[in-house]
């Protein structure tokens, strides 16, 4: 039994309006790809097969280390949270998991909370750990950084609070241990670069040793940020090594965010694969460093790149293609359930964009180096507008064609708005 959010009539009313237009946009969309040779109807097959996990921290108001400034009916516990991941789902049908994130999701019954998450039509996908903040009454501080610390006992402590993590995520239903530190040092010499990476592989050792069978461990890098001169796993190339040494179900998580400008990201995505190593995404939007902004609002054609090597990877997987999707982003100045709903529909754009490239033409042109060719068969994929394909795999899905408008006439944060208690000012989140 589910209890969904949004009012199902609302739903039906509003896509019984706009049904007969999408029709017909759907037809000419299919008979413009037939012409090429593609099947409309088995593209959206495909869509519909496709999910993103949404963030559990993504649905609060994010914030700069300047200010956060919180917007009326936003929620402030994971139950609330839930709820607004529910709106996201029922509305796009493409969000069907939540990550949460520990201790901010912090709860004393987890088989409760899964079952709660159930009824709101969600599951929950990879859990993540949490060693850059201390938390009131910890007996060490992460001050000095975790996994990496000088101090064993403050090693000792985050490798536990990670294996706590795979206990919760064990109840919820996760596979996955997500593993961001911001350890690293903000002065030169003030660590060794050398020995700090030694402390961080041996403890990440020992949460390695702690996994299932079927869990995989995610090391997410990040060039830098809270650490400003050197960062522990600051690169593909410090995570893929540390992967490497810790073993097979290690892998790499690729935050869009987490590179320096202009990184070749999709190449990394390539070489990751090539390696056996790609484990996943958290997907985001940059102009400048980890500015978490929405997905695809600054570059789409990126994203359309990324997926461009997802499917070429999906076609040669040479030791398992199986990486794990999930939105990373910071709503500072939007509703977090909007700025969902949109980057949920730019991201599902972009596999759906690589799935229209002409594989053997693209190929066949990389073989006869053809450079023109093979740019324009990813550039006539790109510029397909995937729209439709998108808005009736949702449909029938029982989603909205129109999410944004159903949501908004929903009333959903107004009505939140009288019901839950206002959030504090104060600093963002990471
Ligand atoms: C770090 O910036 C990060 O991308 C990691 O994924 C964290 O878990 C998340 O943001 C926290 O906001
Ligand atoms: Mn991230």
């Amino acid at each position: 039994m589910t209890n969904l959010p949004i009012s199902a009539d609302l739903i039906a009313e509003m896509n019984a309006a706009q049904t007969e237009a999408l029709e017909e946009d759907y037809a000419a969309l299919g008979r413009k790809l037939a012409r090429g040779g593609i099947d409309i109807d088995a593209i959206k097959t495909r869509v519909a097969g496709f999910s993103v996990a949404v963030p559990s921290w993504g649905a609060g108001r994010g914030g700069t280390r300047f200010a956060k400034f919180p917007i009326p009916g936003e929620p402030t516990n994971i139950h609330e949270k839930l709820e607004d991941c529910a709106v996201i789902q029922q509305l796009s049908r493409v969000t069907p998991r939540v990550s949460p994130h520990f201790p901010w999701d912090n709860v004393s019954d987890y088989a409760g909370l899964r079952e709660e998450a159930a009824h709101l039509g969600l599951g929950f996908d990879a859990v993540n750990s949490n060693t850059f903040q201390d938390q009131p009454g910890q007996t060490h501080t992460y001050a000095n950084g975790s996994l990496a610390a000088q101090d064993e006992a403050t090693r000792l402590q985050a490798v536990e609070h990670n294996i706590e993590c795979i206990e919760i995520g064990r109840q919820l239903g996760s596979t996955d241990l997500t593993v961001w530190v911001g350890d690293g040092t903000n002065f030169p010499g003030q660590q060794d670069l050398g020995r700090s990476l030694d402390r961080y592989l041996e403890a990440a050792a020992l949460v390695y040793a702690a996994l299932p069978d079927d869990w995989r461990m995610l090391l997410e890098h990040k060039m830098f940020e809270p650490a400003f001169y050197s960062t522990v796993i600051s690169d593909w190339g410090s995570s893929i090594l540390a992967a490497q040494e810790l073993g097979p179900k290690a892998k790499c998580l690729v935050d869009l965010g987490h590179h320096a400008p202009n990184v070749n990201i999709e190449q990394i995505v390539a070489r990751l694969h090539r390696f056996g190593k790609l484990g996943g995404f958290h997907f985001n939007d940059s102009k400048y460093g980890d500015d978490d902004l929405d997905s695809g609002s600054i570059n789409p054609h990126q994203l359309f790149l990324v997926f461009n090597e997802l499917v070429e990877a999906e076609l040669d997987p040479r030791d398992g293609f199986n990486p794990s999707y999930m939105i990373d982003q910071s709503h500072n100045v939007t509703d977090p359930i909007e700025s969902m709903l949109s980057s949920a529909e730019a991201i599902t754009q972009c596999f759906a964009k690589a799935q229209l490239v002409d594989r053997e033409a693209l190929h066949a042109a990389q073989e006869a180096n053809d450079t023109m060719i093979a740019f324009q068969t990813l550039r006539r994929a790109y510029n397909v507008d995937v729209g439709p394909i998108i808005a009736k795999a949702r449909a029938e899905a029982g989603g909205a064609i129109d999410a944004l408008e159903t949501y908004r006439l929903s009333q959903f944060r107004r009505r939140k708005a009288q019901e839950r208690k206002p959030v504090g000012l104060g600093a963002g989140i990471v």
